[in-house]
């Protein structure tokens, strides 16, 4: 079994994310470089033959690539996740997470959840929010999304890409 979830890369984008967090005062645990990501839908455990009828169906989906401005703070007080996420943002990006989910669901995978509220967390077993200025003020070009497994390991948990689909127009 493995446990998937469906997300943008962040990339370059990265290293500026977390120099920015690194010289404020934000709560919590931070999270490394390289497990930022902005998550399209969470599908949890997954076999080896749903994950590759996953991958076959998603094959079909198209989405133009997107421009995503990151220009706010938030925390999620129950997950105890402090995040950086649009104000806005493009409706293809509702659609796309929305046709993502269903293709989980359509295999009985996601956890039901509806709501879709775009976000990089940048900590965890954060106890308050973050301040909200300064506003941060970030660029995120996506061109792929991917399917990632996330894996637990004695340093923490770590993410690897199983399959990825551009982004076109
Ligand atoms: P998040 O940090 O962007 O909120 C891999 O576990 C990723 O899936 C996590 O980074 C988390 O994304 C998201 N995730 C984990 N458990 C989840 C759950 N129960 N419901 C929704 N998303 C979840």
């Amino acid at each position: 079994m493995a446990k998937l979830f469906f997300a943008l890369p962040v990339k370059e984008l990265a290293p500026e994310l977390i120099a920015w967090r690194d010289q404020l005062p934000w709560p919590g645990q931070p999270v490394p470089q390289a497990n930022l990501h902005l998550t399209l839908a969470f599908l949890g455990e997954a076999d080896e033959l749903t994950t590759r009828r996953l991958i076959a169906a998603v094959e079909r989906q198209h989405c133009p690539p997107l421009a995503i401005r990151l220009d706010e703070t938030g925390w999620f007080s129950r997950a105890k996740a402090a995040w950086i996420g649009p104000k806005e943002w493009p409706n293809e990006l509702n659609v796309l997470a929305r046709a993502l989910r269903r293709h989980g669901e359509k295999l009985r995978l996601g956890n039901g959840e509806q709501g879709y509220r775009p976000h990089v967390t940048l900590s965890r077993k954060a106890g308050e929010a973050p301040a909200p200025l300064p506003a941060p003020n970030f660029l995120l070009q996506a061109d792929e999304f991917c399917l990632y497994q996330s894996i637990s390991t004695p340093d923490g948990v770590r993410y690897e890409p199983l399959a990825c689909w551009p982004l076109r127009a």
